[in-house]
This record gives structure tokens, sequence and C-alpha cells, in this order.
């Protein structure tokens, strides 16, 4: 099978909501050695792109949408515990990661995590609707190189700023790179706010992690 029917059977999955068929084409996507992130970026998440912009349409609904995510969640499953590991940068960068309050958006927050985690950085991953004073205390108790936050609704970015005004209060924004993600997160927000970075995909962030954690060996 080549590797372009298995990008489409991946996103076609998920646009039937099909949880049977996402695990199906995600076994054969490792079956036949498809590069994990190719399958997550150019399948998975360009099926959870069509389906949210027919959401976006009023063409479907919120139980479609949201099993069209479980079927996504089904493949990711599949192809990040497949994913290959190794790396030369084990250990050399330690990341505190979350998705910020009011908002359960998670899937690439995952994927981001999942990746950092087999290229060797040290990830603590608080999960989904993450307090200001959580994020903020986290920064405290694990002292990370980055505070990576994810923000997938535009009412739920300005949380992004207040976890950084409070870094600020606290005395430790000075301690922390900040990078943001998720779909509605521009540069212009990233300067607006005074964040440092912005991790448009999983390998935009590995490299500018990457980047990142050496600068902070010098
Ligand atoms: C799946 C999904 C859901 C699932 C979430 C399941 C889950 N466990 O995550 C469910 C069904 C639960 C859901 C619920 C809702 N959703 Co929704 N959802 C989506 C959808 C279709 C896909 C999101 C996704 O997973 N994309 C795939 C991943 C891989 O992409 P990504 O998140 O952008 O992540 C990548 C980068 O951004 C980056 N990244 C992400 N996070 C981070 C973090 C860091 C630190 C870094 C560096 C990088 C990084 O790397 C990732 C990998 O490439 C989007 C549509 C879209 N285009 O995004 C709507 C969307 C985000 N949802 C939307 C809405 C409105 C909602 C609801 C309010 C609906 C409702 N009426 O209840 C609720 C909100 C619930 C809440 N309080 O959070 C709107 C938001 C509109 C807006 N302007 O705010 C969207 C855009 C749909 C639309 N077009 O209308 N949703």
């Amino acid at each position: 099978m080549s590797e372009r029917k298995v990008l489409q059977d991946l996103l076609k999955s998920i646009t039937y909501y099909d949880e049977e068929a996402a695990s199906a084409a995600a076994e054969k996507a490792v079956e036949e050695g498809v590069d994990s992130i190719e399958a997550i970026e150019h399948g998975v998440a360009i099926g959870l792109k069509k389906i949210g912009e027919d959401y976006e349409r009023g063409e479907i609904f919120l139980p479609e949408l949201m099993m069209g995510a479980n079927a996504a969640q089904k493949a990711l499953k599949i192809l990040l515990e497949n994913m290959p590991q190794g790396s030369d940068y084990r250990g050399q960068g330690r990341i505190v990661i979350g998705t910020v309050e009011g908002d359960i958006h998670d899937i690439g927050k995952n994927i981001v995590a999942a990746m950092l985690r087999a290229n060797g950085f040290d990830i603590v991953d608080l999960g989904v609707d993450v307090s200001i004073q959580r994020f903020v205390d986290s920064v405290k108790k694990f002292k990370p190189d980055v505070l990576g936050m994810s923000a997938l609704l535009t009412n739920t970015m300005p949380k992004q700023e207040e976890v950084i005004q409070a870094l600020k209060r606290e005395n430790v924004r000075d301690s922390v790179r900040v990078i943001l993600g998720g779909v509605p997160v521009t540069e212009e927000w990233v300067k607006k706010i005074g964040a440092d970075d912005l991790g448009k995909d999983a390998m935009d962030t590995i490299q500018k992690l990457k980047k990142i954690c050496e600068i902070n060996e010098i």
C-alpha cells in the first residue's frame, strides 16, 4: 500500500468518525514503515482540521466533532506508541507543558509532549484546564528550561498572558523560556504577551527547544 493511501485512510477514518478504521489505518502505517510524524501531521491532523472546518460551517455538530476526535485518539495511541525513540539529547532539557484554564483540547499538546519525550526531553505534563497558579507553582517546583502552554480557543488564549503576568509577579519569569502553541496562537500574539516562542507543530517545537536547551548549556 502506498504511503499516500495510508495517509488518506487515516484522514478518512476521522472524517467518517470510525474508530475501528482509525486503529486499522494506524496499524497499517506502522506495518508499512510510514514515519509516525508524517502519519500524524499529514493524516490525523488534517482529518481533525477538516472536521473542525465542517463544525465551524455548521455542517456537523458537537457529537460528530467528539466522535472524530475519538477516532483520532485511537490512531494517535498506536502511532505514538510506535514512534521511534532515540536521540542524542537525552535528559538535556526539562519542559513543563499544559493546556490553559477553561480549555480541554489536548490532542496537539499530547503529540508535542510525546514527540519531545521521544527526543529525550524530560516532560512534566500538567494535563488540561491548568490554573494560572498551578503553572506558576510548577515552574517553581520543577525548574524547567521551558514552559509550554497550549490554547485552542480564542477565549482561553488570554490565560497564556495571565500566566506570564503571574510568573513576573512571582519573580520567576526570567528563569524560564515560554513557548506557546495551539491553532489560534500567532507570532503577533507571542510578541504581544511577552512570550518567547511559538511552536507551530511538533517538529517546529522540537527544533526550537533543541536550540533553546543548547543555549541554556553555555
Ligand atoms: C478535536 C477538537 C475538539 C475535541 C477535543 C478533544 C481533545 N481531547 O483534545 C472536543 C470535541 C472535545 C472539542 C471541544 C470543543 N471545541 Co474543539 N476542536 C477540535 C478540533 C477539530 C481539532 C483540534 C486538534 O486536536 N487539532 C489537531 C492538533 C494536532 O492540532 P493543534 O491542536 O493545533 O496542535 C498542533 C499545534 O498547534 C502545536 N501545539 C499544540 N499545543 C501545543 C502546545 C505547545 C506548548 C506547543 C509548543 C505547541 C503546541 O503542535 C500541535 C501538533 O502539530 C479543532 C479544529 C482545529 N482546526 O483545530 C476544534 C476547535 C478548536 N474547537 C472549537 C470549539 C468551539 C470547541 C468547543 C467550545 C465546542 C462546544 N460548543 O462545546 C469545545 C470546547 C471545550 C473546551 N472547554 O475546551 C473551535 C474553536 C473556535 C475558537 N475560535 O475559539 C475549533 C477551532 C473548531 C472550529 N473551527 O470552530 N473540540
